[in-house]
């Protein structure tokens, strides 16, 4: 009574107005207490779930869930938090998202181990306001001989969906019928779970019974996820009541990707600096790459070859196409007359899909540069890039000038090497 009188006189902007909800809560435990409005001032179980003497199928498979558990505040102190007390193994709580605006928050009940038929489960679960108020309530299961009746739960309903990486958003997968039970008021709904990729659509098909069709959210990427697992969840579904008083079941669905080719290929050996042995003759293998097709769903078979780009010492080499081995082809001494203070060669290799397919997009190609060291050549040690350097300097400079400018070519130099 005082909180409605309390309640009444804040809506009609009084001195409570102002009064945050936190400070009605406060106000609340003060003024009400002991009076029995105090007690409400704790979380509270849905009495329409409260997992008492439920039976379960002792099928129930270990990572299921067999229970819905709701609970609300009465002085909105959200989110609630359920958790199991003690050490209790076989089943699980699991608080489903909750915040601060909720009105309602929910907990699933998970078998953690194999049931044992015609045994009873006991365990307490308590709930948890933001600032601690706490209830709890005394759970019990009874599994049963009965092997859950998945047909008439999910009649038809498919274990397997199969998309193209190329579907685009809002595309309809499949979807999936849920019964509803004949003993409650209420139709069975549904939920989808497994990945924010996904959404379901659900319309009640009868008084009782609902449809969830699964709708893509977002385009699916093969080189990223090949397989989703998906659960369809329904609340208030279909039980043998005499067997199973279960208030949800789950339908594991599995959405399969299917590739597309849409992935140009990727280098796997592709060795950035290979120093020319002073001893290689023509012919001689130098070095090898590799590439694989980006798209591992249906490869394409892969083609290299070297891009003249231009470089005078691209007709030195020869790639064998199909195993990317690279052969010297003229002889070494010619490599090291033509090229210039001894710099490294750089040669870009290129990989080329086949296309078989005339149904298939187009080939893709991914090119890489190797640096190809001759002789006498360190990687990554400094060489003078000319025979002579010639610089001005002031009468009169002051000390270090002329050996800065001999430190920058240096410099300069070097950087030109490790390109
Ligand atoms: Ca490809
Ligand atoms: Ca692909």
């Amino acid at each position: 009574m005082l909180f409605i009188l309390l309640f009444g006189w804040s809506r009609a902007g009084g001195l409570f107005h102002r009064l945050s909800q936190c400070a009605m809560r406060s106000l609340l435990l003060v003024c009400c207490s002991p009076l029995p409005l105090l007690v409400a001032a704790v979380p509270r179980f849905d009495s329409t779930a409260l997992l008492r003497n439920v039976l379960v199928p002792a099928d129930a498979s270990v990572g299921s869930i067999i229970y819905r558990l709701r609970a609300s505040d009465p002085t909105f102190d959200y989110p609630l938090k359920f958790t199991i007390r003690g050490e209790y193994t076989t089943v699980s709580v699991e608080t489903l998202n909750c915040t601060r605006f909720n009105s309602v928050c929910h907990a699933n009940v998970i078998v953690r181990k194999k049931l044992d038929p015609l045994r009873f489960y006991d365990f307490t679960v308590d709930v948890k306001s933001f600032n601690g108020a706490s209830a709890s309530i005394n759970c019990s299961f009874r599994a049963t001989n009965a092997t859950t009746p998945w047909g008439d739960i999910f009649p038809g309903a498919p274990t397997l969906l199969m998309v193209s990486e190329k579907s685009r958003r809002n595309t309809d997968l499949g979807s999936v019928i849920a019964r509803g039970n004949p003993t409650l008021p209420d139709p069975v709904t549904l939920e989808l779970w497994g990945s924010i990729q996904f959404s379901l659509h659900q319309r009640l098909i009868n008084l009782r019974d609902a449809e969830g069709t699964i709708v893509l959210l977002s385009q699916l990427d093969y080189e990223i996820k090949t397989v989703h697992h998906l659960t369809v969840l329904a609340n208030n579904p279909y039980t043998e009541t005499k067997t199973d008083t279960r208030n949800i079941a789950g339908w594991p669905l599995l959405v399969v990707v299917l590739d597309e080719q849409d992935t140009p290929p990727i280098f796997t050996l592709a060795p950035p600096t290979t120093v020319l042995n002073p001893s290689l003759k023509p012919g001689d293998l130098v070095l090898q790459v590799k590439a694989e097709d980006g798209d591992r769903g249906k490869p394409r078979k892969i083609r290299y070859g070297i891009i003249p780009d231009g470089s005078p010492f691209a007709a030195f080499f020869q790639i064998d196409e199909e195993t990317g081995e690279l052969h010297l082809v003229r002889p070494l001494s010619e490599i090291i007359s033509l090229s210039h203070s001894n710099q490294p060669i750089l040669l870009t290799v290129v990989a080329e899909e086949v296309r078989e397919d005339p149904e298939e997009p187009p080939a893709q190609s991914s090119t890489v540069r190797l640096a190809l060291i001759p002789p006498g050549v360190t990687a990554g040690s400094p060489t003078f890039g000319s025979t002579e350097y010639n610089a001005l300097l002031d009468e009169n400079s002051p000390t270090g000038r002329f050996s800065n400018y001999l430190k920058l070519m240096l410099e300069l130099n070097q950087e030109m090497l490790l390109l």
